[in-house]
């Protein structure tokens, strides 16, 4: 009973999937586009253990620079794998003079370290929806590390 239905489960899991695995096609194209002198800088604290905001609310076509600080005792993350392959991605940064930049198609994971590590996000959000965040560090999300982010 149970090895006929697996490749049912496995085939909706494939399907349910599937969205998420794809990535901005033009996203290079927006992020030219955008005019990034009207940004706005959103600020997430990570801490023991919350999201601060847990809800963020982002308009679609905006450039934004989502800046994650983390003033907690312990590492954090900052997981939102739909969000991240959802938005068309400019760079992430660690803050000047000492910090650099990374560029790639999408990210799946962030993380901020200890006692004051932060990371800025630079992106335009491209896809509508209510996605997830979370901190996938041992129980975090069940402490209370889990949040969302809507696209409108
Ligand atoms: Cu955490």
């Amino acid at each position: 009973m149970k090895k006929s239905t697996f490749p049912l489960v496995l085939a909706t899991f494939l399907v349910a999937t599937a969205p998420a695995l794809a990535q901005v096609p033009n996203a290079s194209e927006i992020v030219k586009a955008a005019n990034w002198d009207s940004m706005e800088t959103v600020t997430v604290e990570l801490l023991e253990h919350d999201f601060r905001p847990k809800d963020l609310k982002l308009s679609a076509g905006k450039p934004y620079r989502l800046v994650l600080k983390n003033t907690g005792e312990k590492d954090h993350y900052y997981t939102a794998e739909g969000f991240f392959k959802s938005v068309a991605w400019r760079k992430v940064q660690t803050p000047r003079p000492h910090g650099g930049e990374i560029k790639a198609p999408y990210f799946t994971a962030i993380e901020a370290y200890k006692k004051g590590g932060q990371v800025e996000l630079f992106f335009i959000p491209v896809t509508k929806g209510t996605f997830e965040v979370i901190c996938t560090i041992d129980d975090h999300k069940e402490q209370g590390m889990f949040g969302t982010i809507k696209v409108e």
